[in-house]
């Protein structure tokens, strides 16, 4: 039977970018995220590209455990073997300080960034368990281990998502399941754009000065990291722009 790759946050950015890679190689694809429209976009440049691919998409929020488990219940037989899980969807809300901050802020990235990464992972992570085999790869961030200034709650749900990767790890490593955490430093996506509610020109800036990363050179790693020999397991990449060391970026 025809593996799959299942990608959370595929409508754009890493998980957009991280599909169109995996296109070619012999899985079929799951991608999911809100962003309907969005979502079918990629599906039509990927299948444009690699018309061999078959690839299902779905449209649910995943900080809904119940909406998670509907649209993973609803995987067709020929989709069913998801040997590869990329829990990438997540985000950020605002830089405020935390005296300041918006519980309903909070609530978003605790419940995209860390339920959401259990919700799916307790919905795909069984049937790997009963093979034998498997790959899980979590996106972090540079925010897993660092702290900066109004970065608390997303900070604190990266450096969560860190220990659920060990978790995993940890819990899987009986059963042949490779567990890895990519941490990815600044990167031009939608990301910032999302973080100030659309604000395109604050999200512009925090780009200025340097080159940040790009959606393309995450999914060379994570497809760098699925495509080792089954005996190898990538526990952590980090990766930030050569001109960030930690939280700290050097603008020109
Ligand atoms: P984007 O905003 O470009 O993409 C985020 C993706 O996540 C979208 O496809 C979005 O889909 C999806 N998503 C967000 N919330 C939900 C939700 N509740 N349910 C389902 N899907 C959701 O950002 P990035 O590609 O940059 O971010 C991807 C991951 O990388 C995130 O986990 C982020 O924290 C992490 N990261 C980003 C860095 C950066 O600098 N860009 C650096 C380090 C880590 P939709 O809108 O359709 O719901
Ligand atoms: C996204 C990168 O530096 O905003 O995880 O935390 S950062």
């Amino acid at each position: 039977m025809k593996k799959s790759i299942l990608i959370t946050g595929a409508s754009g950015g890493f998980g957009e970018a991280i599909a169109k890679n995996m296109g070619k190689y012999d899985y079929n694809l799951i991608l999911t995220g809100r962003n309907e429209a969005n979502l079918k976009k990629v599906c039509d440049e990927i299948k444009k590209e690699h018309p061999q691919c078959q690839i299902l998409p779905l449209v649910f929020d995943v900080q809904d455990p119940d909406a998670c488990k509907k649209a993973i219940e609803s995987i067709p037989a020929e989709f069913s073997y998801i040997d590869i899980l990329v829990n990438n969807a997540g985000l950020a809300v605002e830089l405020n300080p935390i005296h300041k901050g918006a519980l309903e802020d909070w609530e978003r990235m605790i419940n995209t960034n860390i339920k959401g990464v259990l919700y799916i992972t307790r919905l795909v992570s069984p049937q790997m368990v009963e093979r034998k085999e498997g790959h899980i790869i979590n996106i972090g961030s540079i925010a897993s281990h660092e702290i900066y200034p109004g970065g608390n709650v997303y900070c604190a749900s990266k450096h969560a998502l860190f220990a659920l990767t060990k978790g995993m790890r940890a819990d899987f490593l009986p059963y042949n399941i490779r567990v890895t955490q990519v941490s990815p430093g600044a990167a031009e996506t939608n990301f910032s754009v999302v973080r100030f509610h659309g604000d395109k020109a604050k999200a512009d800036k925090v780009y200025e000065g340097y080159t940040p990363l790009v959606a393309q050179d995450i999914a060379d790693i994570v497809e760098f990291a699925i495509t080792r020999p089954a005996h190898v397991c990538l526990n952590e990449i980090v990766v930030t722009p050569t001109a960030q060391f930690n939280g700290v970026i050097n603008r020109k």
